[in-house]
Formats: structure tokens, C-alpha cells, sequence
């Protein structure tokens, strides 16, 4: 698989090679998970440059490429010797000292940021990554029932949350896409109110936003429940925002443009009297990051295109009053899209 990753950058980019070091694009390009390497990629070549602490890993994990002492040899000296004369380089995460001291050392060679194409090219994502990522998300769904049976007044928050990061460990998760958001009663106002000493009461509305890692790959998902009975004006935002969820899900297809789910949703939170009480964007993708291109937001100017995953996240917020999000994890085919998220999303009264 990550040989055809690498051909297809290549195949972007004009120039000899392209240097690759983020820990995360490394692994996508080569399987390596170590934490110190560099890639050269080359049309004929690939190399991996790491120290005797990797080796073994390096030969295991990235099997398609020319393992290089890193102790010996340095990306610089290898690019003189084998005289490529225009490079690419992650300009976005590569340090000021770092770029000084490569360009220091090029004697007839110039260099060219390529983000932008290492970007494009995670946008769609390869049946392994669908594959990691749909086994995130099934855990992270069977976690959330699991939570259900658990949520009680007088447990805390991060109580709740340390059972529910523990429950996705223990059942085949790598580790969490973020910090678990476990936000409940007035706190659910906060739409990123990550899990506190709060203790859950009668009447509150709780957020739970969170997700795992499966090989490196991320799931995102968030509902809202209710806990013993709830106020009208809760219940009646709580209607907004699924219906809202649910018209932009209908649309999300290949060819539909980002903006306008957005603004499907946007439209029916705000005509029901929420707009400003939803802030922030409709959605995003992720991968091995949380945050991947494209996103759903009124600015955006992607169009959506089959192979990409995006969640469909709105959200009402009301200080004082509590919020709601509902969100699923999408990906997007030619006709639709397929949804990853299964947990139910009528709202749930413990
Ligand atoms: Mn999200």
C-alpha cells in the first residue's frame, strides 16, 4: 500500500525527491511508527534514514524501502551525492533549523514545500484506511453503549470518561483521537467542555464527543443524552439539531460542495431562531490526524468527492439553558454517503 502512496507523490510533484520526516505522513508513506526517521523518496528508490535504535523496526515495518544508517549518513549528503537538483520538503512542520541546516549543506540543489499535495493526496482515503477507520468507529460505537448503562447522578464526569477511554483500550483501540469531551448539565453550553469534577444530575443534558485510534487511524463521534427528565426548551433544541443532522447527511454525495451542507444545516438551526448559538463549522475529515482536509464550514471551497470521510457535527449552545451536538462519521461515495457512526440518535432518556 505505501509504495502506491509514494508513486502517487511522486507522480504530483515535479522534481527528483521529496523528503518526508512529520511522524504521521512518514508512516502513511512508509508503515514506519517509530519516532526518528526521514524519508527520501526517489523515482527509482525509496530510502528510510533512522539509527540503530530502528533498524529492526525499520526492516519489519517498512519493508518496500532501502534502509539507511542515519548515524552515518545524512539526507543532505546523499541528495549531493546523488545529484537531484529540486527536492520537496514539509514546509508546514519542518523547523527553521532544520531547513537552515539541509539548505546549508545542498550544494546544487533546490527545495520546494509540498503540504499542499500531501494533502490532496490524504483527502481521498485507500480501503486500508476506510478499513482502520471504520474499526475505529465500531468500537467507539459499542464504547457509547456501554457508557449508557454507566451514566448515573453522583458519578463525575472525568469519572466517566476514564471508564469510557478504558473500555476503548481494553477493546482493541490504539489510543484516544483526542481529549474526551464529557460535558454535561450548563457545561454542555461549551461545545469542547472536556470532562471535569462535575457530577452528573437529574435534568442535564450530557455532550459526549470523543473517539480512538485504530492503527494510527481516528473516529469522531458525538451524541447528546438526557438524564432523568428534561426541560421543553432542551428537548425542542435537541429536535433542531438532529433534524439539522440528519438534512445535511441526505445531502453529503460526490459532487455536492461543502459549503452548501453547511449551509443545510446552518439554514434549519437558524430559521428555528439558533443561528448564532452555532459557532463553529459543520464538519470535518480526519485520518491519522483529527482535523484533515476537506472541512464543512460557509468559507469553505471544497467540493466533495468519493473516498472522503467527513462528520456531520451540528450544534446548539445556549448559556445558561445546556447544548446539544449530534455527529456522525461519513464517508462520502458516488451516490451518498456510507455512515460509520451506528449508535442511535433519537434522544435517549436514562
Ligand atoms: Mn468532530
Amino acid at each position: 500500500m505505501s509504495i502506491k502512496r509514494v508513486k502517487r507523490l511522486l507522480a504530483d510533484f515535479e522534481g527528483d525527491a521529496v523528503i518526508i520526516s512529520e511522524s504521521k505522513n512518514r508512516y502513511y508513506y512508509s508503515g514506519f511508527t517509530g519516532t526518528e526517521a526521514t524519508l527520501l523518496l526517489t523515482s527509482d528508490e525509496s530510502y528510510i534514514f533512522t539509527d540503530s535504535r530502528y533498524h529492526i523496526q525499520a526492516k519489519e515495518q517498512a519493508e518496500d524501502f532501502t534502509l539507511v544508517d542515519s548515524a552515518k549518513n545524512s539526507v543532505a549528503d546523499f541528495i549531493n551525492e546523488k545529484k537531484l537538483a529540486h527536492v520537496g520538503f514539509e514546509e508546514e512542520t519542518t523547523s527553521v533549523r532544520a531547513y537552515n541546516s539541509l539548505t546549508k549543506k545542498l550544494e546544487k540543489c533546490t527545495v520546494e514545500g509540498i503540504n499542499q499535495l500531501i494533502k490532496n493526496q490524504r483527502k481521498i482515503k485507500d480501503e486500508q484506511e476506510i478499513e482502520y477507520i471504520k474499526k475505529a468507529a465500531e468500537i467507539a460505537d459499542s464504547a457509547f453503549l456501554y457508557i449508557l448503562d454507566e451514566i448515573k447522578p453522583e458519578k463525575t464526569e472525568k469519572e466517566l470518561a476514564l471508564m469510557l477511554e478504558f473500555y476503548m483500550r481494553k477493546n482493541g483501540a490504539d489510543g484516544l483521537s483526542f481529549d474526551t469531551i464529557f460535558a454535561s448539565g450548563l457545561r454542555s453550553a461549551m461545545p469542547h467542555g472536556v470532562a471535569s469534577d462535575k457530577k452528573i444530575e437529574k435534568g442535564d443534558l450530557v455532550t459526549i464527543d470523543f473517539g480512538c485510534t485504530y492503527k494510527g487511524y481516528c473516529s469522531d463521534m458525538t451524541r447528546t443524552i438526557a438524564v432523568g427528565s428534561i426541560s421543553d426548551e432542551r428537548r425542542k433544541i435537541y429536535e433542531i439539531v438532529l433534524k439539522a443532522q440528519l438534512a445535511a447527511k441526505d445531502a453529503i454525495r460526490q459532487g455536492a460542495l461543502a459549503s452548501e451542507i453547511d449551509s443545510i444545516a446552518r439554514g434549519i438551526i437558524s430559521e428555528a431562531g439558533y443561528g448564532k448559538n452555532f459557532g463553529h463549522g459543520l464538519g470535518h475529515s480526519l485520518g491519522l490526524d483529527i482535523h484533515e482536509f476537506p472541512s464543512l464550514s460557509p468559507k469553505s471551497e471544497e467540493t466533495l468527492a468519493s473516498g472522503m470521510l467527513i462528520t456531520d457535527e451540528p450544534g446548539i449552545y445556549v448559556e445558561g439553558l445546556g447544548g446539544v451536538r449530534i455527529e456522525d462519521l461519513l464517508l462520502v461515495t458516488d451516490d451518498g454517503c456510507d455512515n460509520l457512526t451506528s449508535s442511535p440518535k433519537e434522544l435517549i432518556i436514562l
